[in-house]
């Protein structure tokens, strides 16, 4: 089966003993609750980010040439423990050849072992979740690696910080942190709410981003989306502020569920890893 690289960048670019970042597709969809179909995000995105210029403008870089290696898509059969168990056993090995992991999914339950990895390589690690979901449930149908509980699992590794947040369970709620939530609807137009979310972030970083975190008139491509989202230039600005000052070690994009005749939503996404990318390379 032959694989779309990330950008369709030419050989010497993707070669993996020197990429930079190792892009790392998980096409699984076994737990979503409403809108099936987060498994075919992963190849959407690739087939998208062919049409996005290596050049980017903000940062006046070109991020493709510290090396983008996109590996073969991980593939599971099987319960999200097994699959949490097989990103993870992926995302350490990538982290140990000193790349940066970019997760793309598939449904948000692909991020659990991404963090786990993390955790284990960087002591001093947070987590920031852009979302519309809190994901702390404890357990959903009967499992504690559903994408409902995403969160959950990660706070129990490390400080967590999340953005965005507009739909969550009553019981939730007492269990969160409320300094460390960035509710959709107290998030203004100016920076402030940004630098305080930064601040609550330790020295090294993994950002999940499940795309639900923006506003559905942007990206209705989603299993569920939730109005009064944030918009590409919060998001953006939140990721640039967290790539200037904090090391980020890794981070997915997940939750994508493609449109037939929409390709505006697969385009945003390919567009956002890149940009978040260059915002990091330019940091370094
Ligand atoms: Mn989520």
């Amino acid at each position: 089966m032959s694989i779309t690289h990330f950008l369709d960048l030419r050989a010497e670019f993707r070669d993996a003993r020197r990429a930079a970042a190792a892009i790392l597709p998980v096409p699984y969809d076994a737990t979503s609750t409403w809108k099936k179909g987060a498994d075919r995000g992963p190849a959407a995105i690739l087939e998208a980010s062919t049409q996005v210029e290596l050049y980017d403008v903000e940062s006046d870089t070109e991020p493709h040439l510290h090396g983008i290696v996109t590996l073969k898509p991980l593939t599971v059969d099987g319960p999200p423990e097994a699959m949490a168990d097989a990103v993870q056993a992926r995302v350490a090995g990538i982290l140990r050849q000193d790349q940066l992991p970019v997760i793309l999914g598939g449904e948000h339950s692909v991020t659990i072992g991404a963090v786990r990895a993390a955790a284990e390589a960087f002591p001093e690690l947070s987590v920031l979740q852009i979302d519309a979901h809190a994901d702390t449930r404890e357990s959903y149908e009967g499992s504690p690696c559903n994408h409902a509980c995403v969160m959950a699992r990660a706070r129990e590794l490390c400080p967590i910080v999340q953005v965005g947040i507009r739909s969550l369970d009553a019981s939730e709620r007492p269990h969160l942190d409320e300094e460390r939530v960035f509710w959709a609807h107290e998030i203004g137009d100016g920076d402030r709410w940004m630098e305080r979310a930064v601040s609550l972030l330790g020295p090294q970083v993994y950002v999940t981003i499940d795309v639900v975190g923006f506003d559905p008139s942007l990206m209705p491509a989603t299993g569920t989306p939730e109005p009064g989202g944030m918009s590409w230039q919060q998001v953006t600005g939140l990721l640039g502020a967290v790539a200037a000052s904090r090391r980020v070690v890794g981070f997915d994009v997940v939750e994508l569920l493609p449109q037939p005749g929409d390709h505006a939503c697969d385009f945003l996404a390919a567009k956002l890893v890149h940009r978040f990318l260059a915002m990091i390379f330019a940091a370094r």
